[in-house]
């Protein structure tokens, strides 16, 4: 409706801003990675409101363009600030996956030397590689052949079959934050969280626990094995000066 102008205009009067959700590694504390999250800069609507609505109305790539420029310049300011090298992870929807118009953009962006591919990362939705596996498995390993890392987002929600995950040369998963918030209500919960971490070991993928809330979810996590952490406990979005003070202040 209304929001797909308001989107148009904040994607052309530079009305859109990135916040930064740092990753932490779960038994040191210290910093893994920042997620990377889009923002109307006057907040007028959330991004699981506009996000959908710049797919359909294909404004997604431009938003893609957009996200993708503002994370090398803000590497570049960081790296200008002194800041040590942080890979920024960056959420690619299943239509920007399968449509391709980003993952070139950021071939190029890296062949270009707009920014190291060390220090990007893509988080992908169980959809966006399930819908055809062999062509996942094809962008998946040119990502990999470059450096950048990748994430299997939200991992517990989609229809996540043991055969699909072991044919997917990913990085990490990241188990979906409506698991941790049940972890401690919902017997079915714990034990999907449990046999989730379970499986990303067995296959030898980075284990992320998103939207941890407290000290004892962290606890629980770290016990079961999990390896890296995320959530408002640890520190919610914020913006990549804010992210810089975190950093100084954190390590
Ligand atoms: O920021 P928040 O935690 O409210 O995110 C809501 C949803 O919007 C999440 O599913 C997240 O993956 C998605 N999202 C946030 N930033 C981006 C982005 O830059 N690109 C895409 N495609 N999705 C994003
Ligand atoms: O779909 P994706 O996993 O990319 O979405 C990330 C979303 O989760 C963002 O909107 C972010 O703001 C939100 N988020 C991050 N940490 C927490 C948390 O601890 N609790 C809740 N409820 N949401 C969180
Ligand atoms: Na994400
Ligand atoms: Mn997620």
């Amino acid at each position: 409706v209304q929001i797909e102008g308001v989107l148009k205009q904040a994607l052309r009067e530079n009305g859109l801003c990135l916040h930064y959700q740092p990753v932490v590694d779960i038994h040191t504390g210290r910093l893994v990675s920042v997620e990377a999250l889009v923002r109307f800069a006057d907040g007028a609507w959330p991004p699981d409101r506009f996000v959908p609505i710049a797919e359909s109305s294909g404004l997604i790539a431009e938003l893609g363009e957009w996200v993708l420029a503002e994370v090398c310049r803000q590497l570049a300011k960081w790296r200008r600030e002194g800041m040590p090298p942080v890979p920024i992870a960056i959420n690619v929807s299943a239509l920007q996956f399968r449509n391709n118009v980003f993952m070139e953009s950021l071939f190029a962006a890296i062949k270009a030397g707009r920014v190291p591919a060390g220090e990007i990362q893509i988080e992908l939705t169980e959809t966006a590689v399930m819908e055809d596996l062999r062509v996942a498995v094809g962008m998946l390993q040119r990502l990999r052949g470059e450096g950048v890392k990748v994430a299997l987002d939200d991992f517990g929600t989609g229809y996540s079959s043991l055969n699909y995950l072991s044919q997917l040369p990913l990085d990490k998963i990241k188990v979906d934050k409506t698991f941790i918030h049940r972890l401690f209500t919902d017997e079915a919960s714990r034990a999907v969280t449990d046999s989730i971490i379970a499986l990303g070991r067995a296959l030898n993928l980075e284990i992320v626990a998103e939207g941890i809330e407290c000290r004892e979810e962290l606890a629980y996590l770290r016990e079961l094995g999990c390896d890296q952490a995320q959530g408002y406990y640890l520190c919610r979005p914020i913006s990549g000066d804010e992210f810089s003070a975190w950093y100084r202040r954190h390590g």
